[in-house]
């Protein structure tokens, strides 16, 4: 079943409006966690971006709602940690959803763990029941399997390696080492480090990947096309019995993902596989910083490989946000 899509506010100039009497602009969310990340679920009083393909829905979104974007997810409403998803009418008729992923400083192509919380979401709302969903992204159609349990797998875009083991010189880091690789976001994975991925360490791991995404763009080193790389991926074996690897991942913005992250993971199996370590079917355990754990496989289809990720997400809140033109921080903090 479709979900109910709301909206048909126009954005960033309604922010500016002045009340007329006591009519403020209201968005209705819902929050979810998955695995620690939080999601936040853009149901009713969102921009009305037209229809058309979620890419060039994407675009419009960010020319002309860029401050909605920052009202719904940066502080006083959000934090730097929280992914916003806009769900959207789909073009084709045959997905549950389309959706676009937003954060703190910009948009996502995809996002692992925001599917799954727009998942969850959906079938709090009852709008979905167990069973496989399409769903339309600015990057292409994933689809997700809702499953009686309450968790979700979300069947990825074809994932890949564009360049292994490259080296960039990191200031007062050093020559550092890592895999460029695809899985919805552009990613470098750094497997050698010497720091322990654990959450004291949180402040150190944010300095160092930070100082790694300055140095690619520094030095021009990007994914295809020459898309920025903005997200940074550290690796290290996990302590927790079955789990193959624990990571941290620093997310555009500089807010660490709290969860395994669902493109980085992504990313990671394509390079599992373009290095011969993980074959079709093959489960691989993905822990995050936190400890939150995504199952993650691969399928290969006229030599792409396409991901699965596993996980589960919980409904936190239930919420209007109301946006106060008076209100001088009204569009949020932008940093
Ligand atoms: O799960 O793909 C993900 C993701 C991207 C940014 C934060 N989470």
């Amino acid at each position: 079943m479709r979900p109910a899509l709301g909206g048909g506010v126009s954005a960033c100039e309604d922010l500016a409006k002045p009340i007329i009497g006591d009519r403020y602009r209201t968005v209705r969310v819902i929050d979810s966690h998955t695995g620690g990340e939080p999601t936040r679920v853009v149901i009713n009083g969102g921009p009305e971006l037209g229809t058309g393909p979620l890419s060039e829905r994407l675009k419009r979104f960010r020319a002309q709602y860029d401050d909605f974007r920052s009202a719904v997810v940066n502080e006083p409403r959000g934090s730097d940690v929280l992914v916003g998803a806009l769900l959207c009418e789909p073009v084709d008729p045959s997905c549950s959803a389309g959706v676009i992923f937003f954060n703190n400083v910009g948009y996502l192509g995809m996002c692992g763990h925001g599917t799954i919380g727009l998942v969850a979401t959906l079938a709090y709302m009852m709008q979905i029941a167990p069973g496989e969903h399409k769903i339309e992204t600015p990057v292409g159609t994933v689809s997700a399997i809702l499953h009686e349990s309450g968790e979700v797998t979300v069947n990825n875009v074809a994932s890949y390696r564009t360049a292994a083991n490259v080296a960039v010189q990191v200031p007062n880091y050093g020559t550092v080492f890592g895999d460029i690789a695809w899985g919805g976001n552009w990613f470098f994975l750094v497997r050698e480090h010497t720091f322990e991925l654990t959450l004291k360490n949180v402040e150190r791991l944010t300095s160092f990947t930070s100082a790694i995404k300055e140095a690619l763009r520094t030095n021009r080193i990007t994914g295809d096309e020459g898309r920025e790389i903005d997200h940074i991926e550290l690796f290290a074996p996990s302590c927790t019995m079955g789990v193959d690897s624990r990571n941290f991942v620093l997310c555009p913005g500089n807010a660490y993902d709290r969860s395994p992250c669902g493109t980085g993971t992504s990313a990671k199996l394509a390079c599992l596989h373009a290095d011969g370590k993980i074959k079709e079917g093959q489960i691989w355990r993905q822990e995050s910083i936190v400890g939150s754990v995504f199952e993650g496989s691969i399928k290969v289809r006229d030599g792409k490989v396409y991901p699965s990720i596993k996980g589960r997400a919980f409904v936190s809140a239930e919420a209007e946000l109301v946006l106060d033109p008076r209100d001088p921080l009204c569009a949020g903090i932008r940093g």
